[in-house]
């Protein structure tokens, strides 16, 4: 071509090209990084990116998941029209249908088996309106008590643990702006480099200021290798772990006796209990040395200031509860809470991860994280909605243990709102097989997730891009998701499906809703003298403002950004502390002959949760294209498993096969395996049905498993 020719197909592409911006948040995690989407159109072909937008908490960055999530959400695969399952074949059909079947069914089954056999399973990925909707909907659409969701399996245990300590819980107790200036920071189980990369910053700014950084985690990590001190303990030893460091603190004198007395409850109790704690016996149970450990307590009991955070590598375990609590204790011992640059933050998983959890998706609370089985509560909510208090039902049960109420027979039907479970639950053969058993199955998705193949009606779902709604991020910020992508096809926001099925089923009454602002508005007041007060929160303000951190009870109040400066939330105004035992109440998975190897589970850089999205985006899935299981080269060769090949992982509960990975920079006894994979590669076969006695999480971070080369 001349260059010519070539100026003549420039300036055209020039003349022709178009730009459309378009406001949201990243699909994924709790960071909610605000960006946008630029769309060019070029002599009628459109090409995307993906950029970062200024916002307090993101500061404008964007990982490598936010800057290619409209890779997804433009996928060819995303649903256009309900489907229907006719002789075992989806066949599209219109909204009108798709609402008629639903009705027939569930107003059937309604009256032959009773309102307890349909079912809601809800998220934390969609927004605070629809989170808040989808706990009415159960409650006065349907009239059931069951209901849960998939933040049961993510933030749990920290929020049962945050409510018994501090009589609330907001994940973070200080805002991201206080991190840079602390001077000893604790990561629990986190790994925040590769789970909420865009944080990173908080933490770098920290240790140039010349914090000291400890992690505690049976890999090396991104962040493992960020901090200054690793402890690498063995997978489910972080109650003994951190009993440890607080024996350090007692027998070293490192206490903050002033705020003990004026600020808690139950140290003298747990001091006693401490007496039969062994340092000994610690290191031996957690596999770290004697001298981490002190290193660990007299770094942090000296330092005047200090942080813990916790995420899933403490929390998702059949003691999460008493981990986190037993972590907690370590802050309030030292009198690092309530005050300038010290604080316990949980560092919350998906997008809405705070703000679901508050406004009665969980079954046995009610909006305001309010409680579904105090009688107050349940009349003040009941007058807003305009029931009899009679007619609300109470609670029912956590997210795994539906599966077990269909297993029983008594929950027939399930509406699943944005959420794969047969991927994500434990003892996911157990799932599969609950799920086929249901009567009725109705999934509302943006694709046909492997949990919607199994449903007999699937609902085209609108993505991040095209529904708006509030988010509240990991530090409590609540900030208001612009979105206004055309809708892809006949699909729907989650809002609207909820509405429509409501509807159907006759509520019409109590789903009347015009816009997305109108359910805040709602929200709003329900969530009205709760714990989570969002009363003083308006669209009008998030705009303005950029978000607000949550309790604001009225409109004249600023954001409260650091809690429990003057009291806990107790009545009493008092944190209670607590012992927990080294060996926890439930037995947990032990190593064997048959099973001698522990297992691990959790994520990587590119790929989120179920996978179901970032599979289907070229960029991310290019860095990981399938699951693998990282082991020790050493323990390899014991068991004959060469570097990448097929390896055969087993449980009493299952068994994968996914590619091995050599790495000496994990514990020789213990292999990890993430769990974005799906079939023959989902590491939730493995996992066992036990569950922490007090939030219901199950122990996705343990089990004991064998590993042989795969013959196939
Ligand atoms: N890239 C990416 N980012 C994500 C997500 C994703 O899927 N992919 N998911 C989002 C969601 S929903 C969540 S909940 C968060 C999760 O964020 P994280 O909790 O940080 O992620 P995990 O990888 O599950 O676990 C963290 C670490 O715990 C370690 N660990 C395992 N067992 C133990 C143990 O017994 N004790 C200790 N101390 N550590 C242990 C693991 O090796 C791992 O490095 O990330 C969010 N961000
Ligand atoms: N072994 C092991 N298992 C785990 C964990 C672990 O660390 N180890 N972590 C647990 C944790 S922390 C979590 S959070 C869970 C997550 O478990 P899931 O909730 O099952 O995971 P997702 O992949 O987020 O599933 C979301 C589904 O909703 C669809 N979707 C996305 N956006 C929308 C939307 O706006 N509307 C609708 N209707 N649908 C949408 C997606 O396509 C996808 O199919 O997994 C848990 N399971
Ligand atoms: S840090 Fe989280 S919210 Fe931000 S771009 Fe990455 S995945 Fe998205
Ligand atoms: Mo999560």
């Amino acid at each position: 071509m001349t260059e010519l020719m070539l100026k003549y197909f420039r300036d055209k592409q020039d003349a022709v090209q178009k730009e459309k911006v378009y406001d949201t948040q990243c699909p994924y995690c709790s960071m909610q990084c605000k960006m946008q989407l630029i769309e060019q159109t070029v002599i009628s072909r459109k090409i995307h990116k993906t950029i970062g937008k200024d916002n307090p908490t993101s500061e404008g960055r964007l990982c490598i998941k936010g800057i290619n999530a409209h890779q997804h959400a433009l996928h060819r695969d995303r649903l256009k029209e309900p489907l229907m399952k006719i002789d075992g074949t989806f066949v599209p059909v219109s909204w009108n249908k798709a609402l008629e079947v639903i009705k027939e069914k569930f107003t059937a089954l309604q009256q032959t088996e009773g309102n307890n056999a349909l079912s809601v399973y809800g998220s934390a990925s969609i927004t605070n309106e629809e989170a808040y909707l989808l706990g009415k909907f159960a409650r006065v659409a349907l009239g059931t008590k069951y209901i849960d969701y998939n933040g049961r399996l993510c933030m749990g245990a920290a929020a049962t643990a945050a409510n018994q300590t501090f009589g609330m819980d907001r994940g973070f107790s200080m805002t991201l702006d206080e991190i840079p200036k602390t001077r000893c920071i604790i990561l629990a189980g986190t790994n925040i480099a590769e789970c909420q990369p865009t944080i990173m910053p908080y933490f770098e700014r920290a240790k140039e200021n010349g914090a000291y950084i400890i992690a505690i985690d049976p890999r090396e990590t991104a962040t493992t290798n960020f901090a200054d001190l690793h402890l690498k303990n063995k997978p489910g030893s972080d109650v003994a772990l951190a009993n440890g460091l607080l024996k350090i603190l007692i027998d070293e004198k490192l206490l903050d006796e002033d705020f003990l007395a004026a600020r808690t409850n139950g140290f003298e109790e747990l001091k006693e209990q401490m007496e039969s704690i062994d340092l000994d016996e610690v290191a031996e149970l957690t596999g770290v040395s004697k001298e981490q450990i002190y290193q660990t307590a007299i770094v942090f009991g000296k330092e005047t200031t200090g942080m813990i955070f916790t995420a899933r590598g403490i929390e998702q375990q059949l003691d999460g509860t008493a981990a986190v609590r037993s972590f907690i204790n370590l802050l309030l011992a030292t009198g690092k809470i309530g005050k300038a640059y010290s604080g316990y933050g949980a560092v919350t998983g998906q997008g809405n991860g705070q703000g679901a959890r508050e406004h009665g998706q969980k079954t046995d609370q009610l909006p305001g994280y309010r409680s579904i089985e105090n009688q107050e509560h349940r009349e003040h909510i009941s007058k807003l909605w305009g029931i009899d208090e009679k007619d609300l039902p109470r609670k029912g049960v956590s997210a795994y243990e539906m599966f077990e109420k269909i297993e029983e027979g008594e929950i027939q039907a399930m509406f699943i709102m944005c959420s794969n479970p047969i991927i994500s639950n434990p003892n996911a053969n157990f799932v599969k097989k609950a799920l086929k058993k249901l009567d009725f199955l109705v999934v509302a998705d943006l694709f046909l997730s492997d949990t919607a193949k199994l449903a007999d009606i699937v609902l085209p779902a609108t993505s991040y891009l095209e529904d708006a709604g509030t988010m509240t991020n990991v530090e409590g910020r609540v900030m208001l998701r612009e979105a206004s992508y055309p809708i892809v096809g006949n699909a729907k926001h989650d809002w609207q499906i909820i509405c429509e099925i409501a509807n159907a089923l006759g509520k019409e009454k109590y789903f009347n809703y015009q816009s997305v602002e109108e359910i805040f508005e709602e929200l709003r007041l329900t969530s009205k003298g709760g714990k989570s007060d969002y009363y003083g929160i308006t669209y009008e303000r998030l705009r303005k403002e950029k978000g607000v951190l949550w309790p604001c009870p009225s409109p004249t109040e600023p954001s409260t950004l650091r809690l429990f400066e003057q009291s806990f939330a107790h009545p009493d105004g008092k944190a209670k502390m607590a012992f927990f035992s080294n060996h926890g109440e439930v037995k947990k998975p032990k190593t064997s002959r048959k099973y001698p190897l522990l297992l691990t589970t959790g994520r990587v850089m590119s790929h989120y949760l179920t996978g179901e999205q970032t599979r289907k985006s070229p960029s991310l899935a290019a860095h990981n294209v399938e699951a693998f299981m990282e082991v020790h080269p050493e323990t390899a060769k014991q068991y004959g498993i060469k570097k990448n090949t097929l390896v055969k992982v087993e449980s009493k509960f299952g068994w994968i096969v996914v590619r091995s990975k050599w790495s000496d920079s994990i514990r020789k006894d213990t292999v990890f395996v993430p769990f974005h994979w799906t079939e023959s590669q989902n590491v939730n076969r493995l996992v066992s049905n036990q569950l922490d006695p007090y939030c219901k999480m199950p122990g996705f971070k343990v089990s004991a498993v064998n590993i042989t080369p795969s013959k196939e």
